[in-house]
């Protein structure tokens, strides 16, 4: 089935748990891809713990090192970009810079951008002027966007209480760029009490998959998600079959993080979930 997906990962990196590239970059390389993996930060920990060490890089470090990778000729074979957590608004640029040296030298390669604010429980964690780059910049420029229910709000500055203004909302997002919107969870007046839904939009169609929602709140599923997804969608084409493989990966690693009982999703011990993934779930059209 041809050469490996090679996908450029620029998020965060920390030393013990799983957010950011700790949480996307395993996932990817268990299915095959090789992932070339830029750090925006070294944490030791993700900041849901409430305090953590490290650093947060210099932009024109991610920016030197998408330029070694273009001396090595390598940019012409990179399938994707995928972005996430970002530690400082400047990386910003070096992000779209990187996407835009990735189209240019492959007009086929797609920029998926998960753009990480916050959530419903923590509201905005991010630095100041991270949101309004997500939202000015980023949006415009990604072809594939993969916001949860709190960014996809604050996004559009829309409140989405229901299914037809979760749609409304991502259609507002693509007619700004991207041409596939991941509502990476998403809670709705007609979401069961005991049910979590995700949402895809593309060329005009929408697909709902829905999962049992598990007792438990982790950070670093999202990006999970977003890597996941990004990697089906390459391989399949099709959103509804992506949505499908990667919300059925997702629902098994949290089954056992949850039965685990672990604060740490299960990355490394429950990866056979991200290749046979031991229930299925079905997107359905909405
Ligand atoms: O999951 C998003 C994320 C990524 N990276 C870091 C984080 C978080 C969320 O808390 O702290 C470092």
């Amino acid at each position: 089935a041809g050469r490996p997906l090679n996908i450029l990962s620029i998020q965060s990196w920390v030393a013990y748990g799983h957010v950011g590239n700790a949480s996307a970059v395993f996932p990817l390389q268990r299915l095959g891809a090789e992932v070339w993996a830029l750090n925006t930060v070294q944490f030791s920990n993700h900041t849901g713990y409430g305090a953590w060490r490290g650093q947060v890089f210099p932009a024109s470090l991610i920016e030197e090192l998408v330029q070694g990778i273009a001396e090595r000729g390598a940019l012409t074979r990179c399938d994707a970009v995928l972005s996430g957590y970002m530690g400082a608004a400047e990386i910003g640029a070096a992000i779209l810079s990187a996407a835009a040296q990735v189209k240019a030298a492959n007009p086929a390669a797609m920029f998926c951008c998960d753009p990480v604010i916050g959530d419903v429980g923590r509201g905005v964690f991010v630095r100041p002027g991270i949101p309004d780059f997500m939202r000015d910049r980023a949006v415009p420029a990604a072809d594939i966007l993969t916001p949860n229910q709190f960014e996809l709000e604050w996004l559009t500055g829309a409140t989405v209480a229901s299914l037809d203004q979760a749609k409304a909302a991502v259609a507002a997002l693509q007619a700004r760029g991207p041409r596939c919107v991941l509502v990476t969870s998403l809670r709705v007046e007609d979401t069961p009490a005991s049910a979590m839904d995700m949402l895809v939009g593309e060329g005009g169609r929408f697909h709902r998959i829905r999962t049992p929602l598990l007792p438990i709140s982790v950070n670093g599923a999202g990006d999970a998600i977003a890597a996941l997804f990004l990697f089906h969608r390459l391989r399949w084409g099709e959103p509804s079959v992506a949505l499908s493989a990667a919300a059925s990966s997702i629902y098994g690693l949290l089954r056992r993080t949850a039965e685990a009982g672990s604060r740490e999703i299960l990355t490394v011990a429950a990866q056979e979930e991200f290749v046979t993934p031991s229930r299925v779930f079905r997107a359905e059209a909405c």
